[in-house]
């Protein structure tokens, strides 16, 4: 039976586990959005296709599964760029499909060319750099081939974005609807995934170690090995913390973490390890700037490390590893555990990190952190009633990082998803309003007053699908990390960072949605005690003091 190409991109994004599509059309990619009209696969109109970007990234986030995009030629897919980047650093597995000018017209000035040819522009030179394979589908008779390859980005351990752009006229080919026979849409396991770990090494250097210390990160939620982790804290006692994009990987309330480690952090883990530390086993997690305190060779000092990441290219990128593991880290800690069993290996003395947590307790803060906990109060006041109102089961995309840096307990039963990828503000709302789509949790976009203004018009994704959201925002009317780094490194002369903001009452009417301003602790137990937090969509503003700044200082 013969069916058109659009018609079977369609049955391979089926067959692929696409359930939701995050898109705008444009003339060129009609053929397909035509055959999604009779296909199970729900699409999602946006705003902006930077939100597209994120959702896709946000719903890639929250269930581990490949997510998609679709959008016309040129400015459709131009404006990607910038979510796909963040998808790209952060190497979620999403499918981009973009319409193209047809073939027989290339180099001759279409209407939003986009071929490279004839002075147009390239749109796949434009995607090589933020995508694992980009192309130009421009023929059918590879397409089996391409597809393929597509498909095996997507589904291996070590994913990233795919983009393939479809011309007008090839959309409307018609192929042999067999082809999608000979595609492979089943998930591999490399072999190196499942033998031959050498954990003996890694064995060895923890019975040797006093005061090892567990340094978790991103890569331990994507591999899902959150049991492991406390599996082997707790049975060796090794102390865990976490960097910034991992937190939550164990509850930061349970008894071996060490918090977050990090130039944003309160440094308690830093002093830990500065102190104590012999051995350092980074668990998918790199040592960049935030988490290295900008490559502090301190931290590492006289100490052995040991690195497991399932991403070669992270294996000692900034440090020399003792013992350095490539392989899925789940798989890596289930023979780690079992070789310390046959071991006997003993579970470490921990009175050197009970003196330390205790010591802390005991501490009181210095005369300019207090001043900064007394102006950021609302702050831990809100984040500590999140903690109590939703110990489980809720989802948190949060921009800011900082505060919840400090302030923030995750549960290990929420699931905390702090900016990461490249950092780009405007990304919370559209990645929320992703993962909403995912899983029916109460819902957290947590962002400052000018990330906020950069994706707003988002929120009315969420109006038009019914997505219940709690978009929590800063109201400081400044960039305070811009404001900040002008107080510190130039001399108070403030540009570009203060603004005026809409007001957000006004606002939130405007787009039918609930809207609570944020003055005083009462306003927090009246939202917390009354609000519909899991099944409206409300507008948070909480109002901050524009001269309140972390105290952290960054270098450069
Ligand atoms: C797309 C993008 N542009 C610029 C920046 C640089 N940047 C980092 S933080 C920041 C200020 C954010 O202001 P706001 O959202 O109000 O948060 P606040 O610092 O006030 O809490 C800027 C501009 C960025 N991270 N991403
Ligand atoms: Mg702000």
């Amino acid at each position: 039976m013969k069916i058109a190409v659009s018609e079977l991109i369609v049955r391979y994004l089926e067959r692929l586990g696409i359930e939701y599509i995050f898109g705008m059309p444009g003339a060129h990619i009609l053929p397909v959005y035509d055959s999604l009209y009779d296909s199970k696969i729900k699409t999602v109109l946006v705003k902006h296709e930077q939100g597209a970007a994120f959702m896709a990234g946000g719903y890639a986030r929250a269930s581990g599964k490949i997510s998609a995009c679709i959008t016309t030629a040129g400015p459709g897919a131009t404006n990607l760029v910038t979510g796909i980047a963040n998808a790209y650093a952060d190497k979620q597995p999403i499918l981009i499909i973009t319409g193209e000018t047809s073939t027989y017209i290339f180099g001759k000035g279409g209407l939003q060319e986009s071929s490279g040819e004839g002075g147009s522009i390239d749109q796949t030179a434009l995607f090589k750099g933020i995508t694992k394979y980009s192309k130009i589908v421009e023929r059918t008779d590879y397409l089996v081939h391409v597809l393929n390859q597509a498909a095996k980005i997507l589904l291996s351990s070590n994913s990233g974005p795919v983009l393939l752009s479809f011309p007008y006229n090839v959309q409307k080919e018609m192929v042999d609807a067999s082809l999608l026979d000979s595609i492979s849409t089943a998930a591999r396991f490399s072999s190196s995934q499942q033998n031959c770990l050498p954990v003996d090494a890694l064995t060895q250097l923890i019975i040797e170690a006093q005061h090892p210390v567990i340094v978790a990160g991103y890569g331990c939620i994507k591999a899902v090995a959150q049991t492991e982790i406390s599996q082997l804290s707790e049975s060796m006692g090794i102390p865990v913390t976490t960097s910034l994009k991992g937190k939550g990987v164990i509850g930061d309330d349970s008894e071996l973490s060490l918090g977050c480690l990090g130039v944003t952090s309160n440094g308690d883990a830093y002093r830990y390890i500065l102190e104590h530390a012999d051995l350092l086993i980074f668990l998918g997690a790199g040592f960049n700037e935030r988490t290295s305190y900008l490559w502090d060779s301190k931290l590492l000092a006289g100490k052995k490390v040991a690195q497991i990441d399932h991403d070669a290219e992270q294996l000692e990128k900034v440090f020399q590893a003792d013992v350095a593991i490539q392989g899925d880290i789940k798989h890596a800690l289930n023979a780690l555990l079992e070789k310390m069993e046959d071991c006997g290996a003993g579970r470490k003395n921990l009175a050197k990190f009970h003196s330390h947590m205790e010591s802390l307790k005991n501490n009181s803060p210095d005369i300019q952190a207090k001043e900064l906990q007394s102006k950021f109060a609302l702050v831990k006041q809100f984040y500590a009633k999140l903690e109590t109102h939703f110990p489980e089961n809720a989802m948190i995309f949060d921009d800011n990082i900082i505060f919840a840096q400090s302030y923030f307990n995750v549960s290990s039963d929420n699931s905390y998803f702090p900016n990461s990828g490249i950092s780009s503000l405007g990304h919370a709302i559209p990645a929320a309003i992703g993962a909403r789509f995912f899983a029916q949790k109460p819902t957290f976009a947590i962002l400052g007053d000018g990330g906020f203004q950069m994706c707003c018009m988002e929120i009315m994704t969420a109006v038009n699908y019914g997505i219940p959201l709690n978009i929590v925002v800063f109201n400081n009317a400044t960039m305070s990390l811009i404001r900040k780094n002008q107080v510190q490194l130039y001399n108070n002369r403030f540009i570009d960072c203060d603004f005026v903001n809409p007001d957000f009452h006004l606002l939130a009417m405007s787009f039918g949605i609930r809207h609570k301003k944020i003055v005083n602790e009462n306003d927090l137990d009246e939202l917390f005690a009354n609000s519909d937090l899991t099944a409206s969509i409300n507008l948070i503003e909480i109002m901050i003091d524009k001269d309140a700044y972390p105290s952290y200082r960054s270098g450069r």
